[in-house]
């Protein structure tokens, strides 16, 4: 197989056998009135594919991802190789946690003042190769003072210094020009109630959210914000568990209409949901925003972070994507790493072209599945009832529980129709696998 070195640009080639092309994405191809390219929005993880090496519970590093420098200057290197890799793979986003670009020092102080440094050289990279900031956020979560959580913290301290950490992760979201800010509770949650004071702990949650907000409108960064739902790991009980939890949350603080959700695959499977679930929730609820873009193991309970290979899934979630319209804000991050043995460079681009491969075969057969139309031919009939009569006055809200005790007297013989279950997964089955 070819080095990554070897490698310029992996481009659209269907009836390439070379590991290194793409078999369904082709960036400028227009599909359902926009090119794959503005349709999919693709991201690059820095955590995940510049930094994370391979380290589990069991043993260190299987990559080496130094570039042999130290300090800064690997920092520089690493970000060059970032911006190379998404020239590679065609990539036009990227996202990143304060911590992910720079060097950490022992102190606040000395963390963004090395933070400072690489966001300058960020933004002439960005400049450079025509490259946008999906989404930053702040990882408020690996250092020990955040062991009892951030916002959460029962400790005032630790929330001014995520406060802090938020504040200057916005004015950098301004200088790059973001497109969002995502939020992730990180150790917002708990493990037992004997020591958790759960309403004090949401409420300040609240207050946080509250002065972000704030702080976003006094300057002037018009990005979206994002929270991301994830049910537990690392804490037993996340206060972000699920789209809904969130939106109960927002709606109790009036908080719904200054943020949307960054809904993850494998957190939404985590949560015993499927990821078109939370999806569609996120919908109907006025707030997808974006998508961290991967994929869970059935077998394994934890947040295995797989890069997207399952079709059922991409094609799914592109559905609920073009159904909503697209993104706006928001777009495709592979918040993704490849498998500790997979642990060399080619692997990256392999694992990035596998799920960029996926998503792009998801979104050509969603379009598919909603030009075919029997899906929601079905839909339309089956809600029906509701287009006339007592359906339509119940939509209308011009009957009460007096009409409708009088007409169910009148309706006795009442037939549900079937709900055509495996004619349907027949159907989206035809739809993938058909001519
Ligand atoms: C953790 C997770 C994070 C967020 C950003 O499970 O998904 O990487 O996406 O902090
Ligand atoms: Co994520």
């Amino acid at each position: 197989m070819e080095k990554y070195e070897a490698i310029n640009k992996v481009v659209y080639n269907p009836k390439s056998t070379s590991p290194f092309a793409f078999r369904f994405y082709n960036p400028d191809e227009m599909i359902a009135g926009k090119s794959m390219q503005k349709q999919l929005k693709f991201a690059m993880s820095y955590w995940h594919t510049i930094d994370a090496a391979g380290t589990d519970m069991f043993g260190g590093d299987t990559m080496d991802k130094y570039f042999n420098k130290t300090g800064v200057e690997r920092y520089i290197a690493k970000a060059n190789f970032a911006f190379d890799l998404m020239d590679k793979l065609q990539i036009e986003y990227y996202c990143f946690h304060d911590v992910d670009i720079a060097p950490q020092g022992n102190t606040f102080a000395e963390n963004t003042k090395n933070q400072n440094k690489m966001v300058d050289y960020l933004f002439t990279l960005q400049a450079k190769h025509g490259k946008k900031l999906l989404w930053n956020t702040a990882n408020n979560f690996s250092d020990k003072k955040f062991m009892a959580g951030a916002a959460t913290s029962p400790n005032a301290d630790v929330f001014a210094l995520a406060a802090a950490k938020v504040k200057w992760g916005l004015d950098t979201a301004k200088r790059l020009d973001a497109s969002g800010y995502v939020f992730w509770g990180g150790r917002e949650g708990y493990d037992t109630l004997l020591n958790t004071d759960m309403g004090l702990e949401l409420d300040n949650l609240a207050r946080f959210m509250k002065m972000a907000v704030e702080y976003k409108h006094k300057i002037g960064f018009t990005g979206a914000f994002y929270i991301e739902p994830k049910p537990k790991e690392p804490t037993k009980h996340q206060y972000d568990f699920d789209a809904a939890t969130c939106m109960n949350f927002l709606r109790k603080h009036g908080l719904e209409n200054e943020y949307k959700l960054n809904i993850e695959a494998n957190h939404a499977t985590l949560a015993g949901h499927t990821f078109q679930h939370e999806l569609r929730t996120a919908v109907i609820n006025g707030a997808l925003g974006s998508i961290d873009a991967n994929q869970g193991d059935p077998f394994l309970g934890w947040d295995t972070d797989q890069f997207p290979t399952n079709v059922y899934d991409t094609t799914m979630c592109m559905y609920e994507v073009l159904k909503a319209g697209g993104f706006t804000t928001g777009g495709l991050n592979f918040d993704a790493k490849a498998r500790r043995q997979s642990n060399t460079f080619e692997d990256i681009l392999l694992s990035y072209i596998a799920g960029m491969d996926s998503f792009a075969l998801g979104l050509r057969m969603a379009d598919k599945l909603i030009r075919d139309g029997r899906i929601d031919e079905f839909n339309n009939d089956r809600y029906a009832s509701y287009n006339i009569g007592i359906g339509k006055k119940i939509i209308d809200g011009t009957t009460n529980f007096d009409d409708l005790y009088a007409y169910a007297l009148s309706r006795e013989n009442i037939q549900v129709d079937s709900g055509r279950q495996e004619y349907l997964e027949s159907v989206i089955n035809n739809i993938l696998f058909g001519n």
